[in-house]
């Protein structure tokens, strides 16, 4: 029997990664490679379209180059990437300036007018079941028009970043559920482009791409696209999902009481839902799941094993010294100092604020902070109150996503991301919400493995989502200290009364440096 083979792609901010997945959910070759991020203001970033094709190109020929697997034994491509992003074409499908990045500020103002359109916050949320972030695509779009009015005129198609490459693998204009539901612009109860409000803000519907499930294909590769690529003319292509959505489904989160904690830069708290579920005060966000009537529920704390990078950055210059004497990495020396602190940090904690919040607490004006400092602390107690402040923080988003439905109790909790290669950082998470936590094979790729999981169903490898997450394979398990249940409570409960004690001193701090 011939063997079968998907190839994926993640088109992430940073530079995108490519794998070849088998039949056995084992990654068989991966490549990686960067490309330039644009500043052209404060609070602006974008990205050159091109720069990601000429990345999928190249990574795809490499991996293929690598495994020696026959391209015609590759069964499908499965694509992820960063959310939100907008692609704008014109009439010929030419690219006609750098795509606007999830993490861009500049909407602010639009983002205003569109919930006063739409009829205030309440309305919004009874629309697209979200509250409308800057980052998100629809704000994007009225800038365009608002700021650049002679590019709008030309323009006739907006695509996310993953599905521009769908474009140049296929020809079609496509996207799926998950991505979609990062626009601003979709029905996630329905699954559907919220027609009504895209009429309200005035946008041409046809614009949009189709939009399909994410497991379903969305075209074939050409004949010009596998003379770039490596791939053989006419593999299917499936429709595959945002980052954030998709990187869950490579933790096996498709199912309520999975609950998947990711440690990169930024911190998710996520779960699968199997109901559509009214995101109220739309604190978190709320998408479509890669999976067909599941739903997707997630919460991002902006810097999380960012606050832990910028700690050693600034501060450890001594334990990169010792790294370098006992040949290890500096995180490991860091987790030492912080483990021969204790739990609860001698009463420190830590609030990753530097980077202004996303959740629990939308505001750009917060800040971080150390509080409970005395000539008792040392730095260790430092560094260990920096792994628990995160910890807290993901904490709190569980709650909010438990105030979703009183119905959701954890049964097992999956960690991924950089966080999670830490032994004492998993132990932290799994003492703090006193459960067992798990990480499993293949989700320390993120994105381009729920990709390949996603494109192994599309093309008849798995048959369903449920099926491919079903045979994931456990890597590390770590059992909770029933003797931090305390002390953690106890500062997790004093933890929780800071942000609401600083927000006013926050603004004062915000306008005084503006
Ligand atoms: C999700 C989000 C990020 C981007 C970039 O809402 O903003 O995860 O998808 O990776």
């Amino acid at each position: 029997m011939v063997k079968k083979y998907v190839i994926s792609v993640d088109i992430g901010t940073s530079g995108c990664k490519t794998l070849i997945v088998d039949e056995n959910q084992d990654v068989i070759a991966a490549e990686t490679m960067e490309y330039p991020l644009y500043t052209p203001k404060p609070g602006w970033t974008e990205q050159d379209p091109a720069d990601w094709w000429d990345a999928t190109a190249k990574t795809m020929r490499a991996v293929i180059h690598k495994s020696s697997v026959n391209p015609e034994h590759i069964a499908g491509v499965g694509l992820s990437g960063q959310m939100h992003g907008m692609v704008p074409l014109d009439k010929n499908a030419g690219v006609l300036r750098r795509a606007i990045l999830w993490n861009d500020q500049r909407t602010q103002k639009q983002c205003r007018e569109i919930v006063d359109i739409a009829g205030g916050e309440e309305n919004l949320l009874r629309y697209t079941n979200n509250k409308m972030l800057p980052g998100y695509t629809a704000g994007k779009i009225l800038w365009l028009k608002e700021e650049e009015p002679e590019i709008y005129g030309k323009l006739r198609t907006v695509l996310n970043p993953k599905d521009y490459l769908r474009f140049k693998l296929t020809g079609e204009f496509a996207t799926e559920v998950s991505d979609a539901s990062g626009t601003g612009l979709f029905d996630v109860k329905n699954r559907r482009w919220c027609d009504e409000l895209i009429a309200l803000l005035g946008i041409p519907k046809d614009i949009f791409p189709r939009c399909y499930e994410s497991a379903d294909v969305t075209g074939v590769v050409t004949k010009k696209a596998a003379e770039e690529t490596g791939l053989s003319e006419g593999t299917p292509v499936v429709g595959g999902g945002g980052d954030s959505v998709i990187q869950t489904t490579g933790m096996g989160l498709i199912k309520e009481g999975i609950l998947g904690l990711t440690l990169g830069t930024a911190g998710i708290v996520a779960m699968g839902l199997g109901s559509f579920k009214a995101n109220i005060g739309g604190k978190l966000q709320v998408f479509c799941n890669n999976a067909p009537n599941i739903w997707h529920v997630m919460g991002v704390t902006l810097t999380a094993g960012g606050s832990y990078q910028w700690y050693k950055n600034n501060f450890c210059e001594g334990e990169k010294s010792r790294a370098a004497q006992y040949k290890k990495n500096v995180y490991e020396i860091m987790e030492d100092d912080a483990a021969a602190s204790e739990a609860g940090a001698k009463g420190l904690l830590f609030l990753p604020y530097l980077n202004g919040e996303r959740c629990p607490y939308p505001d750009a004006t917060a800040r971080g902070v150390f509080f409970g400092l005395s000539l008792l602390h040392q730095k260790r107690d430092m560094t260990r109150a920096i792994l628990e402040g995160v910890q807290f923080s993901l904490r709190q988003i569980f709650q909010l996503i438990e105030i979703l439905d009183n119905k959701i109790k954890i049964s097992e909790i999956i960690v991924s991301g950089g966080g999670s290669q830490s032994a004492l950082w998993r132990q932290i998470q799994s003492d703090v919400f006193q459960s067992q936590v798990k990480t499993l094979k293949g989700s320390a790729e993120g994105g381009a493995y729920g990709a390949a999981l996603v494109a192994g169903v599309g093309c008849g490898i798995w048959e369903s989502i449920e099926d491919a997450v079903n045979n994931l394979q456990v890597e590390t398990e770590t059992q909770p200290n029933p003797g931090t249940k305390e002390t953690y409570d106890r500062m997790y409960e004093i933890y929780t009364s800071l942000y609401p004690a600083l927000s006013p001193i926050y603004k004062n701090l915000y306008d005084f440096m503006q």
